[in-house]
């Protein structure tokens, strides 16, 4: 699908074109920017520890909205061997998805907004007794330089909108979400020649937010029962998929 970049107009009045900026630039830019903050903030009153695996560490707060369970989630974790960029690779890409979603039916790309920026539109498998999900949301990838020294963060975010080309047909009913995925890479010892750092010396810290809310009533023990089982069964099978296929691949830093 072609969006509408901008495009400034030379003195011999050629068009150049500059950073194209999509109709949903905006919104993107503040999500990002309210993640960002958002990681950062302390886990202290009302936050819940339900989970907790080697490192991986699952927080949850117990929040209702009209009786519908909308519980926000944070997960941290820390993985040895791949780099932030790698996690969100995996995690962005489309040609990757059904190979480690196992809560999906199916997913496809509706619209590319630009390079970074895809709409999805997804099919979620029915966990409940209730009507099957469905999610459209905008999915944006983004590389932030934090200084010339660090690693850069990198962060994939998908966020709930509409499109044309999904309508909610009833039954079925919508999820609208809020997800990111944010990562940092430390590289442990680090050898004097950059180029000789291996696998062994680097580790991913990954933090990964959910507000998701069910887009209906469903419940509240239902759930928060399944959230409790599949958010951590997710991220293990997700960064064990990503060490697997990045194993013998160079660091994608
Ligand atoms: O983040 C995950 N998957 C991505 C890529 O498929 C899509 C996800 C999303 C979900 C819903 C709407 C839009 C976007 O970001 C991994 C998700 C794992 C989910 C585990 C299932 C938890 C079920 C909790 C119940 C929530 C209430 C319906």
């Amino acid at each position: 699908t072609i969006n509408e970049a901008t495009f400034a107009a030379t003195s011999n009045g050629e068009n150049i074109s500059v950073k194209g900026k999509h109709r949903l630039a905006n919104d993107v830019e503040r999500v990002v920017q309210e993640h960002l903050t958002y990681v950062r903030e302390e886990m202290c009153d009302g936050w819940d520890l339900i989970h907790e695996e080697g490192k991986m560490k699952v927080y949850r707060r117990e929040v209702e909205e009209n009786g519908i369970v909308v519980d926000p989630l944070k997960i941290f974790h820390s993985i040895q061997g791949v780099t932030g960029h790698e996690i969100c690779h995996y995690f962005w890409e489309y040609q990757y998805r059904m190979e480690w979603e196992t809560t999906l039916d199916s997913t496809k790309i509706i619209e590319a907004l630009d390079q970074d920026t895809v709409i999805f539109f997804q099919m979620h498998k029915r966990v409940w007794p209730t009507a099957q999900r469905d999610s459209c949301f905008w999915s944006h990838i983004r590389c932030i330089s934090n200084s010339e020294e660090d690693q850069p963060t990198w962060l994939v975010v998908n966020y709930t909108t509409p499109h044309p080309l999904a309508p909610i047909k009833p039954p079925q009913v919508r999820l609208i979400a809020n997800v990111a995925m944010i990562c940092e890479t430390i590289i442990n010892e680090p050898p004097l020649n950059p180029k000789d750092i291996k696998r062994e010396n680097i580790q991913c810290k990954l933090a990964y937010v959910a507000f998701v809310n069910p887009g209906g009533w469903v419940p509240s023990a239902a759930v928060r029962n399944v959230a409790k089982r599949e958010y951590p069964r997710f991220l293990r099978r997700f960064t064990s998929y990503v060490i697997e296929q990045t194993r013998d691949k160079p660091i994608l830093f």
